[in-house]
């Protein structure tokens, strides 16, 4: 697609122009955000710029950040025309990428991955468009500025139950997962996680030999963002219908990057993990059954199948259906069915007549009341699993339906 061009095209230049690397407050030219600006008043976490920011920093409207152990703020700044709803997306993911994954051999501890970038005042800039983004880079480039940072654009930041998202034929990739991991690796991963960095470029080598990555670039950025994209099944949609993603990676689908590059199956599953770790936010104006279960029929599942935490928005009488990991589901305030599947799940369905849905006959439940939570275990396990459901006024079963006021006793 159209879009993944300028994506290889744009980190590249990215590192030529502003990455020279990693510029240090010493240097009289580079620039950053002040350690203390207060967000804890903004129900969101999302203020209005500061005046007390330097003026190349002025030209963004709005300002959040997270936290890194240290104490130390990771910056993100945000122009206008992209929306609060996808700052919270990006901080969201930025998140994810830096969050402790225990047992895991790259990712049991980012603290010093995180510490990094904070230490580097590294900025996470979410642009309006291309142009925009060109535009300030070039101006604070012809001032000789210097800013350790990424960009992410509006337009590939796609938030859950989008039009884009949920596009059958052609959905819009959201490259938030891309970007946001370029200014991980750039900014914390590289400068502190020798290991990682090293097996990163060891599997470069290899699946170049092997010509499994065809791309030129002796760098190991796009590589393992095409490592992780096929991981996590964003391409097995197969836009091209050839086997390949834009000839720039043979595998496409998590099944066969465990086949074509097992090195890189193994970096991503051991930094990143089997599943996301975030709560993806269904939009408000989305109208039908949001599913984390992969479905053949639904391109979007290929997606969402790696989703393990989603929460339903606005009005709307939409529907949930969870997947084979411990899921918590939330409702909206319109008429929700949520099918939780197996595992160790948690459904809330909010305010609203809302049904829990499940797949066997109701004598094959054993339903308790503690403290008003309905819990529901599966004597068949291996099926529905276990599951707690809160503010669910009805169970669906397959041979019948009861209120949730039934299982009071
Ligand atoms: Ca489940
Ligand atoms: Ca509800
Ligand atoms: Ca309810």
């Amino acid at each position: 697609m159209g879009n993944r061009q300028i994506k290889i095209i744009f980190p590249i230049y990215l590192l030529i122009v502003l990455l020279v690397f990693p510029c240090s407050a010493e240097d009289s030219n580079f620039k950053s955000l002040p350690n203390d600006i207060d967000i804890s008043k903004s129900s969101n976490g999302i203020v209005m710029m500061p005046n007390n920011v330097d003026k190349i920093f002025k030209d963004f409207d709005r300002y959040t950040k997270i936290n890194a152990p240290n104490g130390k703020p990771i910056h993100i700044v945000v122009e206008p025309g992209y929306s609060d709803r996808q700052v919270i997306y990006a901080r969201k993911v930025l998140i994810n990428h830096l969050t402790n994954l225990p047992g895991t051999k790259y990712g049991h501890d980012k603290t010093t991955i995180a510490n990094a970038m904070a230490n580097n005042q590294s900025i996470l800039f979410l642009f309006k468009d291309t142009k925009s983004f060109r535009g300030w880079f070039r101006n604070i480039e012809r001032k000789g500025f210097e800013v350790n940072g990424q960009d992410l654009r509006a337009y590939e930041t796609i938030l859950e139950g989008t039009d884009g998202y949920m596009a059958q034929n052609n959905p819009t990739r959201d490259a938030s997962y891309e970007e946001i991991m370029h200014f991980v690796q750039q900014w914390g991963i590289e400068q502190a996680h020798p290991t990682l960095s090293q097996d990163l470029f060891d599997a470069f080598w290899d699946a170049r030999a092997k010509n499994i990555y065809l791309l030129d670039y002796d760098e190991t950025h796009e590589y393992f963002i095409c490592g992780f994209e096929a991981y996590y099944d964003m391409w097995a949609h197969d836009p091209e219908n050839d086997g390949t993603r834009e000839d720039e990676y043979i595998p496409i689908s998590n099944a066969s990057l465990k086949v074509y590059d097992p090195k890189m199956y193994n970096i991503v599953e051991e930094y990143m993990g089997k599943h996301w770790l975030y709560m993806a936010e269904v939009v408000d104006e989305f109208d039908g059954t949001f599913s984390l279960l992969k479905e053949e029929q639904k391109t979007y599942t290929n997606k969402s199948q790696y989703l393990r935490k989603a929460a339903l928005s606005g009005i709307n009488n939409n529907d949930l259906t969870g997947n084979k990991f411990d899921n918590s589901l939330f409702g909206n305030s319109g008429n929700n069915n949520i099918k939780p599947l197996g595992g160790f799940d948690i459904v809330d369905g909010g305010p609203g007549d809302d049904t829990a849905i499940f797949m066997g006959k109701k004598s094959e439940y054993i339903l308790r009341n503690q403290d008003g939570r309905i819990i529901v275990d599966d004597i068949n396990y291996w099926r529905d699993g276990q599951n707690i459901l809160i503010n669910m006024e009805k169970l669906k079963f397959l041979d019948k339906t009861i209120n949730v006021t039934d299982t009071r006793k």
